[in-house]
């Protein structure tokens, strides 16, 4: 794991579509704020800044330290081929913020193959939702298999789409050969503080 001395520790939050990822950033942002660390977000949307414009509105960030770049093609050529404008928009946030310890960055919302690059991120999670089927960490995509943190979102769901929660996540934990696997329910803020402390654990060795 790579801490960068002087600079900002970099995490990636890929998924697919519309799995939480933004849900998920909205509510460790306060956890991370509370717990005095200075960070920045920059989201990835395929032509529109949806995803930034959201996050300034919370009023849970200054909205200056929100950027967003336009992938302008499949979310991963950006976060995984040719990260180039993710590390660019992570270095502008750092010029513009000294003393920043933290970027998180978020993928456009993609597929199961979609991975970060390390020349981009430190460490990365991915994010799957309950109602997307329990099917789906059995499918062992690249995504579900290789990411630093596995979070499976929306647990509030499994009800209501006949997911067995807790069969899902010990295939999750299977597949995933002992790397950690969190339940959260970003309506509540359920898991939230595990997640936040393995960002911890995992980027900046605080806990
Ligand atoms: N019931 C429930 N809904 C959730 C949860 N997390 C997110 N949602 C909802 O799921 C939808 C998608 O959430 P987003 O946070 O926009 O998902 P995303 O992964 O950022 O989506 P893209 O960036 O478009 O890929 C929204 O309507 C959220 O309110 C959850 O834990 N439970
Ligand atoms: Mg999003």
């Amino acid at each position: 794991m790579m801490v960068r001395a002087k600079s900002a520790a970099r995490i990636g939050i890929g998924g697919p579509v519309g799995s939480g990822k933004t849900a998920l950033i909205e509510r460790l942002i306060p956890v991370l704020t509370a717990s005095g660390l200075d960070l920045a977000v920059v989201t990835n949307d395929l032509v529109t800044r949806e995803d930034a414009e959201r996050i300034r509105r919370s009023g849970l960030i200054d909205p200056a330290r929100v950027g967003a770049v336009e992938a302008g093609a499949c979310p991963h050529t950006v976060i995984r081929e040719d990260p180039t404008m993710n590390i660019v928009a992570g270095d502008e946030m750092e010029a513009r913020f000294p003393g920043l310890q933290l970027i998180i960055y978020e993928s456009g919302g993609d597929n199961l193959a979609s991975t970060f690059s390390l020349d981009l991120v430190d460490w990365w999670m991915f994010v799957i939702d309950v109602a997307g089927g329990d099917d789906i960490p059995r499918k062992r995509g690249p995504g579900v298999l290789r990411c630093d943190l596995l979070v499976v979102n929306k647990t509030d769901l499994a009800p209501f789409v006949g997911v067995d929660l807790d069969r899902m996540l010990d295939e999750a934990r299977n597949v995933r050969a002992g790397k950690p696997v969190l339940a959260t329910n970003c309506r509540t803020g359920a898991g939230i503080d595990a997640v936040a402390a393995a960002i911890d654990a995992a980027v900046l060795f605080r806990t």
